[in-house]
């Protein structure tokens, strides 16, 4: 590895929505990767930011009622809170809104311009005659004029995954009022791309990183590159130099954000980011492989044109499915890393664990609870927990510390190995076989004191259990400083339950065969919690009732936009009023209520996502409105069979104005 200044960069996630584990796919293996070369006496920075541009803000916004910048700074904080809970380390997490980003932005644009690689030019971009508005991406749905598939404005999501430029898209609708649109001309800037051919096959040819990147990026450059459209006709966005009716392309903008992101940290710590951008650097960017498009076609291109240092390599992440389905927010299969994940107790190592684990950097990964709970407990606790803490126990109870001999040749050996297959798996990019190789130390440790049973030895020939045991607390070492980049918080624990000094961080892993700093050892304490299988049923649970949510809900849309309500429709709606009993919060939920409710025939069982309006006390005996014949469903392991009705952002209950006989049914 050189010695040019080092940079890795993860892809930006857009501000209009939560963090899911499909984001922690690019994530976490991006940090352990960063988190591995500082064990090997790199220096390296580390940055990040939000994407705060583009339509998909914009129109998540407008759907919310708030400014785009509001809903930036809001999901801009909860990302930067979430990777710090999940021990994603970036040294600066900026906005692409700041300052920094504008400036640099506008500055590339301008060099395009004098370089010559932009030009204007009048096209038929899709118009809403009833908003009355041009329709730049996520405004506009229609059908990809590649593959027909069903395809949203800049991009065919559903179908071959090309970038569509605007115009394109076939039979356009306007997302917001569902109106066709019609074509309308307006002034473009464009970016020549499609003279950039031969430089990036070039390029790609010495592009480092996962081979899917590169061979996709060098299909598309084979199959012909159009120039592309570089400007949106938008509010919120950088300005076009010299144009106040448009904006830059979020897709210019946003890798500039992690020029602009180096800046920032650079500024703050007394460094020059020329000299990871100018040239001479040593660029790394881990992103979802669904934008790899951009990250090897369009940026190398823009940095090129604009006189910038290129990226040296592109790591590209599988996909995540759940449960076997195709990830998707809006039908239920999402995992979201707070309210599913950390927020119940569960600890981030275990997760980060399980994502470089499962499966191959590139491939696509599965998730599923029972195979999450799976390897938690058969390989952190049954493996690497139950080692180290056998061996931590054993020689706190018959040493007292770490005895003073050295370990033995084929300890130190066995563990040189695992170095080596670590360095080679890191180098590749193959994270999982890198941890493969760690939990096979760590077996080999069992088997060390299964075969040599230092309990019996310690009362035949004390001189040979002290060797095991010696032997034993090396590979423990060892592990704690090679399961660092991926568990941070369980390596600094076996660092401090081995009594050594100062942060397990803060060394290389050259220390996995020197010897340990002489320390008394006290008992140690269990590395991991298995998972219980109650636990995971629960897990499921909460998982197939967000599923049934989204299927009712799509069921209901369906049915909605084409014919009325018939009343024999509304009829099968039981809709009653219901007396609230008691009320009393979830545990673990914030938003949920558990209410038991009066409806006339039976009290029934209620899960209510009203925690966050009202005390449980003044819900008692109020009458409320219930659908009693609604499917049950099961939120945070506790039944819930019925719903309250409530309008608005803040839950107003919807209560009967005269008083009425629980039980009595609306009509
Ligand atoms: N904001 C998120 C995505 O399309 C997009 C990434 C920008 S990276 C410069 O996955
Ligand atoms: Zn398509």
């Amino acid at each position: 590895m050189s010695d040019a200044p080092r940079l890795v960069t993860c892809g930006l996630p857009y501000t209009n929505g939560s963090c899911h584990l499909g984001h922690l796919r690019t994530y976490v293996p991006a940090d352990m990767y960063v988190r591995y070369r500082r064990h090997r006496g790199e220096e390296i920075t580390f940055v990040c930011g939000s994407d705060n541009h583009g339509t998909p803000i914009v129109v998540s916004a407008e759907a919310e009622g708030v400014s785009p910048a509001e809903l930036s700074r809001r999901y801009h904080e909860h990302f930067d809170r979430t990777f710090r809970r999940m021990n994603v380390a970036f040294d600066h997490f900026g906005m692409t809104d700041g300052e920094t980003n504008h400036r640099r932005t506008r500055a590339i644009v301008e060099r395009l311009q004098e370089n010559g690689h932009v030009y204007a030019e009048r096209i038929e971009q899709s118009y809403c005659p009833s908003c009355r508005r041009f329709l730049p991406d996520r405004y506009v749905k229609g059908l990809c004029p590649h593959c027909g598939a069903e395809a949203r404005g800049d991009e065919c999501d559903q179908g071959c995954g090309k970038h569509l430029e605007p115009g394109e898209i076939r039979k356009p609708v306007c997302t917001v009022c569902d109106t066709p649109a019609e074509l309308r001309e307006q002034e473009h800037f464009f970016f020549r791309l499609s003279t950039f051919g031969p430089f990036l096959l070039e390029h790609l040819k010495h592009l480092r990183g996962t081979a899917n990147a590169r061979n996709y990026a060098l299909g598309w450059v084979r199959d012909g590159l159009r120039d592309w459209c570089i400007t949106r006709t938008l509010e919120w966005g950088v300005r076009y130099p010299g144009r106040d009716d448009l904006v830059v392309y979020v897709w210019v903008d946003a890798p500039i954000g992690y020029i602009a992101f180096t800046e920032e940290w650079a500024a703050a710590h007394g460094k020059d980011w020329r000299q990871y951008w100018c040239g001479g650097g040593e660029i790394t960017h881990f992103i979802g492989g669904d934008i790899t498009y951009h990250h090897c076609i369009f940026w190398p291109a823009l940095l090129k044109g604009a006189g910038y240092g290129l990226p040296s390599a592109v790591v590209a992440s599988g996909m995540l499915k759940v449960d076997d389905h195709k990830f998707s927010k809006s039908r239920g299969y999402v995992v979201w890393t707070n309210e599913d994940y950390l927020d119940l107790g569960l600890p981030a190592d275990c997760l980060r664990y399980y994502l470089v684990a499962s499966t191959s950097h590139t491939r696509e990964l599965n998730f599923s609870w029972q195979a999450f709970a799976d390897r938690v407990n058969n390989e952190l606790v049954n493996t690497f927990g139950n080692f180290v803490h056998r061996t931590l126990h054993f020689a706190h109870t018959q040493f007292g510390g770490i005895p003073a001999v050295a370990a033995s040749a084929p300890v130190s050996a066995v563990i040189e190995e695992t170095l080596a297959a670590v360095d080679e798996a890191m180098i590749e990019y193959e994270f999982k076989n890198a941890v493969d190789a760690v939990m096979a130390l760590a077996a080999h440790g069992n088997n060390l004191i299964q075969a040599n049973a230092p309990w019996k030895l310690v009362k035949t020939d004390p001189a040979a259990a002290a060797q095991v045991i010696a032997d034993a607390l090396q590979l423990v070492k060892a592990l704690s400083l090679l399961i660092d980049p991926v568990m941070p918080d369980a390596a600094q624990r076996i660092w401090c339950m081995l009594g050594q000094p100062g942060e397990v961080a803060g060394h290389r892993l050259d220390e996995c065969t020197t010897p340990l700093a002489a320390a008394p050892l006290a008992l140690p304490t269990p590395l991991f919690a298995r998972l219980e299988e109650k636990r995971v049923t629960e897990l499921e649970a909460l998982l197939a009732a967000r599923v049934a949510e989204a299927e009712r809900r799509a069921a209901c849309e369906a049915a909605l936009p084409d014919a009325p309500l018939t009343i024999e429709e509304f009829g099968r709606m039981e809709l009653v009023v219901g007396r609230v009993l008691q009320a009393e919060p979830i545990k673990k939920s914030k938003k949920l209520l558990r209410l038991m409710v009066d409806i006339g025939s039976e009290k029934r069982q209620i899960v209510s996502g009203i925690a966050g309006f009202y005390a449980p006390e003044e819900l008692v005996g109020r009458d409320v409105v219930v659908i009693a014949n609604l499917a049950p469903a099961v939120l945070f392991g506790v039944e819930s069979r019925g719903m309250i009705l409530a309008a608005g952002e803040e839950a107003s209950l919807l209560v009967p104005l005269r008083p009425v006989e629980p039980g009595t049914r609306i009509r």
